[in-house]
């Protein structure tokens, strides 16, 4: 800009004799092209996020809203509870945005984003910000907001190990319950898009004191990173209509930081159960083969328009049966430039997938693994005309 500000001063010097008005004219273009300049700089985007407990229902609606039909036999095995059975309602702990570092007040959640479901708020960045979060954990367990892709210093990578810090660079590695700490992730260019991506990829952030279980328990959430110059101001890419953010796991409740909880309270023997929480048949009826911490079509708010440029960002966490095949029906889409319908995941993989919808209707997006479809790995979205 100071070079904008010279030009123009000499130019505006050589002619003043000659034409006040083209320099107060020059003068007021340059300070319109800096005030252009500084809405597109870089900035620092700061979120209040906490990790809260909740009482999750994986199923809401009820019913099998894939079938339109009550629950029977094959989902009672996840979804019924009973003397020696939790259900389809679980303590968990998921990520929740607030309005400030007071976390007294949540932030709503827009109607686009009701999907998100048991995942944590966007977290967005443009290449060239700072990404600021202000965490609490108001959960009873040690939990941290690890980030993936953005650049992070020890203080700010939300994982203990023996990686020879001490002192301040410990204290993201595992907030105690009640406590605070200030995340700063810089978004680098190697933290957006690459050659080949399209305005925007997905990262994601997930509790990492103890990373199984924290999972497990529900803290994950996604992270956006738009390319320079791509992003509206509030850092959605400009190219797009609608995003979606969809997370496949199997939820093993079995490894949750609340199972003995769980059991306690959602049980009808607990005192039985806790005897036996290896009992093969209980251990398979906390398997939540979710979509967004949905099963069996319960994941609401899959909405969108007939033409719209819609964006899918696929997420997967998880251990070695997390191997999912999330397929549309009805649409095709475009990874990378590479036509398809079906997309690969594998534990910890994070997919950025375009689709323009092309055919009206209400349409099966489901898991393409034979077993997580028996198990409801399955969701409904919409096209409307
Ligand atoms: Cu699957």
């Amino acid at each position: 800009m100071a070079y904008l500000q010279r030009l123009v001063q000499r130019y505006g010097l050589g002619r003043r004799q000659s034409s006040p008005i083209l320099m107060a004219l020059l003068l007021s273009l340059a300070s319109l092209l800096i005030g252009c300049a500084q809405t597109m700089a870089a900035q620092t985007r700061t979120y209040f996020v906490a990790a809260v407990d909740l009482d999750w229902d994986y199923a809401p609606t009820g019913i099998n809203q894939i079938s339109g039909n009550a629950f029977g036999e094959s989902e009672n095995v996840f979804v019924q509870s009973g003397k020696k059975r939790i259900g389809k309602v679980y303590r968990k702990a998921a990520y929740r945005e607030f309005t400030d570092g007071t976390f007294t007040t949540p932030k709503d959640v827009e109607p686009r984003w009701q999907h998100l479901g048991i995942l944590g708020p966007v977290i967005r960045g443009e290449v060239g910000d700072t990404i600021q979060v202000i965490f609490k954990n108001t959960t009873g367990f040690p939990a941290s907001m690890h980030p993936h892709g953005v650049f992070y210093k020890k203080e700010s990578e939300g994982a203990p190990y023996n990686d020879g810090t001490s002192g301040s660079d410990k204290a993201d590695d595992a907030v105690p319950p009640g406590g605070t700490h200030t995340y700063t992730w810089q978004v680098l260019e190697r933290s957006g898009p690459g050659p080949m991506d399209g305005s925007s990829i997905l990262w994601m952030y997930h509790s990492h004191p103890d990373e199984p279980k924290d999972t497990n328990t529900g803290l994950v959430g996604p992270l956006i990173i738009t390319r320079k110059g791509s992003a509206n101001p509030d850092g959605t890419p400009k190219d797009i209509d609608r995003e979606f953010v969809t997370l496949f796991t199997v939820f093993d409740e079995n490894a949750s930081h609340y199972l003995e909880q769980n059991v306690t309270r959602f049980t009808g023997r607990p005192d039985r159960v806790l005897l036996r929480l290896g009992d093969e048949e209980f251990q398979e009826s906390n398997l939540m083969h979710s979509v967004n911490g949905y099963v069996y079509g319960n994941l609401p708010g899959l909405t969108m328009k007939q033409g719209e440029r819609v964006r899918w960002y696929l997420i997967s966490i998880g251990t070695e049966v997390d191997l999912h095949t999330p397929h549309w029906h009805g649409q095709t889409a475009l990874m990378a430039g590479m036509r398809m319908d079906m997309v690969e995941l594998l534990p910890g993989s994070m997919k950025t997938v375009d689709m323009t919808p092309d055919n009206p209707g209400t349409w099966l997006y489901h898991c393409h693994v034979n077993d997580h479809i028996t198990a409801g790995m399955m969701a409904l979205f919409t096209v409307t005309e």
